[in-house]
């Protein structure tokens, strides 16, 4: 096949909104030569998904499968308490308490791990994996999952940072302040991340504190197998972000792959989903949906349904890692 011409790409990239297939070439497996993460491709929603991208191609090229650099590169938010959506210093549930969400998938086993409503553990991806390669089960939740957590050595910790309990207290004091008994809210920003070898196989994971302020016990999308996660070797992988609650009940992320499946690119069957979400209920024009995926070619795509709720993507390829804007369906 032709080698991937760089300048052209940067030049795609230049004011681009989104990656369809055309712009978009990886190296078939007869390019043996390359290095393994020269043929991968990595995409994450949000800014924080550009140095989790980074730090799993770091974790491809030093020799680890694409399930460790998926696990690892989620690793970077959910360590960083300035992201107030993952992992330690999330905000928390309406009682204070960090409850996290997370689930990993793995393509070729078409098999996930997932826990929710885990508390005091600061790598729920890393849990879900164990969930995965301990396990017969796909998901534990809670008390049950905190446990396990600790059965396999986890250190359970505080995940409330100075920050997050300061912006819990001043929500509580609010005699306004927005909940979940039939009211919207914010904070969004959920890392997804899927990836795929250059060798046909893919993983999809996904991590998360959820909304901020939910009711106690409250699971969102992202640990749900086909909302926030989806991955199947045979057409590509999916993930999500935003407003879990309206998600969920469009399975968003096996909806795209199995689009994919029918022959749709990535970039389509994101669209299609969207617009099917609209269609069913045009109400869902103003909901907060944003959702990534990339076939088992490596040809990516990211839509957000509405500018005012517009996904920023991270795209690492080729040793280049870049942030882009999706585009908004509405
Ligand atoms: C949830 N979908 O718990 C998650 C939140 C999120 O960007 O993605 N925020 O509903």
């Amino acid at each position: 096949m032709e080698p991937v011409d760089r300048r052209a790409f940067m030049k795609s990239v230049a004011g681009a909104t989104a990656f369809g297939s055309a712009d978009f070439k990886v190296a078939e497996s007869s390019d043996v030569a390359l290095p393994k993460e020269a043929k991968a491709v990595f995409l994450s929603t949000w800014a924080h998904g550009k140095p989790a991208n980074e730090r799993a191609a770091e974790v491809l090229r030093s020799g680890g499968s694409l399930l460790d650099a998926v696990e690892r590169g989620i690793n970077v938010p959910e360590n960083d308490p300035s992201v107030t959506s993952v992992g330690y210093g999330g905000l928390p549930n309406a009682e204070g308490v960090v409850e996290l969400d997370a689930a990993i998938m793995d393509g070729t086993r078409h098999r996930a791990g997932s826990v929710c409503s885990l508390h005091s553990i600061k790598n729920p991806i890393s849990l879900a994996r164990q969930v995965l390669e301990k396990t017969l089960h796909t998901t534990l939740a809670g008390e049950g999952a905190f446990r396990f957590a600790l059965a396999l050595g986890f250190h359970p910790e505080q995940l409330l940072t100075p920050e997050s309990l300061k912006k819990w207290l001043e929500w509580k004091a609010d005699p306004k302040r927005k909940t979940f008994w039939r009211n919207p809210t914010e904070n969004h920003d959920t890392i997804g991340m899927v990836a795929a070898d250059g060798e046909g196989h893919v993983v999809s994971g996904c991590s998360t504190s959820g909304l901020a302020w939910k009711i106690a016990g409250r699971v969102g999308d992202s640990p749900l197998v086909g909302c926030g996660v989806y991955a199947d070797d045979n057409a590509g992988a999916a993930s999500a972000t935003g407003d879990g609650d309206l998600m969920t009940n469009y399975c968003t992320s096996v909806s795209i792959v199995h689009t994919m499946s029918r022959g749709a690119s990535p970039q389509d069957a994101c669209v299609e989903l969207l617009q099917h979400m609209v269609k069913t209920d045009p109400a869902n024009k103003s909901g907060d949906v944003c959702v990534i995926a990339l076939n088992n070619r490596g040809e990516v795509g990211a839509a957000s349904m509405r500018a005012g709720y517009r996904l920023k993507y991270a795209l690492w390829r080729n040793g280049e890692s870049h942030l882009l804007d999706a585009i908004a369906v509405y």
